[in-house]
């Protein structure tokens, strides 16, 4: 193609310079900022890839892109749930700040307003061109969407200039893809409604019909039936325009490659931030045919086989595009894994002796750290030495603050507020990370309940060097069978010698859980945990 030449030839130019070595110099001298990818995969765990020890499913994609770049054992989801998370990672604030940031229906309004300072609107800023594609789950419209018509607001009006989504997740209703503010492949004449509370149209439905499922619901998930599931909530109508499960992820990757494909050719000078979010490992678990059987692990494994190979192929467009050494990519999960989250999948009994969380206790919905620490990878060829390994305290609502560090954005004091500017560990340049982090477990973790204010939804950690203290908080101990970690008392543990929280120290260590908890008090008033 000849644009990509054209910046491959550029690149060749700054190569032959003698620039190419130093990201810094690059970036001061030249002007020329890296494009940024962030690959965000939902549920997956700390151990579920092979180079963070899994060895029942090969992730060569994944593994690459580590053995290319850093690969960091102390990254943190902000959240154990996905809503929480993405809200953090896209607007550098933690979304416990936040009233009703936690698993979100597919009808919910946007969580997050116009006018906020985002992560694609600071990079749009510093001349980006911004894409999303993939899993949304952060709300659109403002309360009554109407989803023949133009949905908004949306990523379109938080900084995004290119948006191809799933409204929600898989396992919610409606089951179609968004571009833009439009349904794809909507059909005038056969309109879509969507409802939480109480069924509409006539489609079956997999408490009434359970005889056309192909794969069982085991709490809730009875809805209406799309592509042989149910789903949570109903919808009727929208017949072309649905989904078809085991075609999702060839199509986002698809959509993905197309992004950098069309900015690249568009406008090789210009860079470009993508964030891709993939649906695996999300329920349904529905791998397209080549990769069943892909693992003796049953579907869970076969689609983080899949997740590899979408990985590989928007490696590949960088390649093809002529900008791989050029772009920064991050990739992560929104939260820690789960076997049974929904649909008898036979996730729990054949995971074997595999250990989705790897070293650490529990998972998705914990407050425990099997919950919140994640495989976190950055590769950048021209700016990041590869093969190394960081044990810097990272949290993915760092991103905003150290990405408009690394695009020389300035923040304005308002924005941002629990973000810091870690692009100096993020890049190995520095071993220093964060000297705490705040972690929630969102406990509104069924449309059954009713959302909490703030806060009031979450349990609480506060971590600093290797203790952890996690706050006396309410509600039931457990979620699906996954320890979530709630207690009427405080329990602190210490991470460096008990990594998978067995022991509580809290009762030996009294003085130290009162500072701990004072000082976390003290964050949650402040609004903020940036410095002004
Ligand atoms: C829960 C769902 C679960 C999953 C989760 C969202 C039930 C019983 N469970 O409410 O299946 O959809 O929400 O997952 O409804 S997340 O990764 O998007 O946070
Ligand atoms: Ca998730």
């Amino acid at each position: 193609m000849a644009f990509s030449t054209t910046r491959r030839a550029l690149l060749a130019g700054t190569a032959a310079m003698g620039l190419l070595g130093r990201a810094s110099a690059r970036v001061t001298d030249h002007n020329r900022l890296p494009n940024v990818v962030v690959i965000y995969a939902d549920d997956l765990g700390y151990g579920d890839v092979g180079c963070y020890g899994a060895t029942a499913v090969r992730t060569p994609n994944i593994d690459r892109l580590a053995a290319e770049g850093l690969r960091f054992t102390n990254g943190h989801a902000p959240a154990a749930t996905c809503t929480p998370s993405r809200y953090a990672l896209l607007t550098g604030r933690y979304a416990w700040r936040k009233d009703g940031a936690h698993i979100l229906p597919g009808d919910a309004p946007a969580l997050i307003r116009p006018g906020t300072a985002t992560l694609p609107s600071v990079l749009r800023g510093a001349g980006y061109r911004t894409g999303v594609v993939g899993k949304w789950h952060l709300g659109l419209g403002d309360g009554h969407i109407d989803w023949n018509q133009d949905i908004s607001p949306g990523p379109l009006e938080i900084g995004f200039d290119y948006s191809y989504i799933i409204p929600a997740t898989i396992d919610r209703v409606p089951c179609v893809y968004v571009e833009g503010r439009r349904v794809v492949g909507l059909d005038p004449a056969d309109p879509i409604q969507v409802d939480y509370r109480q069924k509409v149209g006539s489609d079956p439905t997999g408490r009434e019909n359970p005889d056309l499922l192909r794969l069982r619901p085991n709490d809730g998930h009875d809805g209406t039936i799309v592509d042989g599931v149910s789903r949570i909530g109903f919808m009727s109508g929208g017949k072309a325009a649905r989904w078809k499960d085991e075609e999702m992820a060839e199509h986002l990757a698809g959509k993905a490659s197309a992004f950098i494909r069309d900015s690249v050719s568009a406008d090789p000078s210009k860079p470009f931030f993508l964030y891709f979010a993939p649906n695996e490992v999300h329920v349904p678990r529905l791998p397209a045919p080549r990769f069943r059987g892909a693992t003796t692990m049953g579907t869970r494994g076969d689609v983080i086989a899949e997740l590899d190979w979408c990985v590989g192929e928007v490696l590949q467009a960088l390649t093809d595009a002529g900008v791989e050494r050029d772009t920064l990519v991050v990739f992560s999960s929104d939260n820690g894994p789960v076997l049974n989250d929904g649909y008898d999948d036979e996730a729990v009994a054949k995971v074997g002796t595999h250990r989705p969380a790897g070293p650490f206790r529990s998972g998705k919905y914990s407050i425990y750290d099997g919950g919140l620490r994640v495989p976190m990878i950055v590769r950048w060829p021209a700016g990041v030495n590869g093969g190394a390994t960081s044990s810097a305290l990272i949290d993915h609502v760092d991103l905003t603050a150290s990405l408009a560090a690394l695009a020389r954005q300035p923040l304005a004091s308002d924005a941002a507020v629990d973000s810091f500017n870690m692009l100096a560990p993020l890049l190995g340049r520095s071993r220093e990370g964060r000297r705490f982090v705040i972690e929630e477990a969102s406990t509104v973790v069924s449309e059954k309940a009713t959302l909490a204010k703030g806060a009031g939804g979450s349990i609480l950690a506060l971590v600093e060097g290797p203790w952890k203290l996690i706050r006396a908080s309410g509600g039931a101990a457990s979620f699906h069978g996954n320890d979530i970690g709630a207690a009427a008392a405080p329990q602190l543990f210490n991470l460096l010698h008990d990594p998978d929280e067995k022991e509580d120290l809290s009762s030996r260590q009294l003085e130290l859980v009162q500072a701990m908890d004072r000082r976390l008090a003290a964050m949650v008033a402040a609004g903020r945990t940036r410095p002004r």
